[in-house]
């Protein structure tokens, strides 16, 4: 038996809503809602729309930013058709009068074969950029311009300038810095004294692991002069927090009279990977 008024059937079976005024204020109010939270809040459309991923600092992270972007794309366009269809199927399909019960439909078997399939083919094709732009980025190709053997200890980072025989060192009190010249390719060379360590510059949207006992290699080409941060991305112990560095991109010039100070200040030469004790802590620091 049904409670319904000739209406409200016709629209439950035709599926046209019957929109009153107060429903459509409420909806005015909320999208209204959600545009002044957003503009309130102080953020960028950078920040709203794509999480605020910074600015790329080397050729191989515009790679990266594109595939972020394009991600949080496609997934903006599913988001809005899967809440708009879920608003619109609750306003439309709404029970408009307390002895109604709605039309109960179940087992629409077209639309859950078409729900199944679609995030199949959403998710191979998320897999197929991020694995075809993993494999991109990760390419060793030995044509680099210098090598710069990266030292994580506990707890911080030595970087040995290979080809120019120097190294800096860092503490945690006094951070290392990296000084790379701008436009040149840089290999990365990863190694580790002790513990599990992770090399990660933020703007540079790429991090890899540093391994004990195993040399992990990547490149990369800084392409913007200026001074980004870095850290440890892999929690290693008490002092992880403090694994800080600077890494600072300059024009060659520049570079070449780093290294001169390096070697100047004694600096010359390759750091010692094997100085870490067995406590996993440096020589100088041991005795402070
Ligand atoms: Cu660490």
């Amino acid at each position: 038996m049904r409670h319904t008024r000739p209406d409200v059937t016709a629209d439950v079976l035709t599926g046209v809503p019957r929109r009153s005024g107060r429903g459509r204020r409420a909806l005015v109010a909320g999208a209204l809602g959600l545009v002044a939270a957003a503009a309130l809040s102080g953020c960028t459309v950078n920040e709203i729309v794509f999480l605020d991923l910074p600015e790329p600092a080397t050729v191989e992270a515009g790679i990266i930013k594109n595939l972020w972007d394009g991600s949080w794309i496609a997934a903006w366009i599913v988001g809005i058709l899967t809440w708009g269809l879920m608003i619109w199927a609750s306003i439309a399909y709404r029970r408009r009068h307390r002895s109604e019960v709605p039309e109960q439909t179940r087992y629409n078997l077209p639309i859950e074969i078409l729900y199944t399939v679609l995030p199949l083919i959403m998710i191979l094709g998320l897999f197929f950029f991020t694995a075809r732009d993993q494999s991109e980025i990760l390419t060793v190709s030995n044509d680099e311009d210098r090598t710069v053997e990266v030292v994580g200890f506990r707890w911080n980072w030595a970087f040995n300038y290979i080809d120019d025989e120097a190294y800096s060192v860092g503490t945690p009190a006094v951070p290392a810095e990296l000084v790379l010249p701008v436009g040149e390719k840089v290999r990365f060379e990863l190694v580790s004294p002790d513990v599990i360590h992770s090399f990660w510059v933020i703007d540079f949207l790429f991090k890899m692991d540093v391994i004990p006992g195993k040399t992990n290699v990547f490149e990369l080409t800084p392409d913007k002069v200026g001074v980004y941060a870095g850290k440890c991305a892999e929690l290693c112990g008490t002092e992880h927090a403090r694994m800080l560095f600077t890494v600072r991109v300059v024009e060659r010039p520049e570079y070449d009279a780093y290294i001169a100070d390096l070697k100047a200040r004694g600096q010359g030469g390759l750091f010692d990977t094997g100085m870490a004790t067995d406590q996993g802590q440096m020589p100088d620091e041991r005795t402070i």
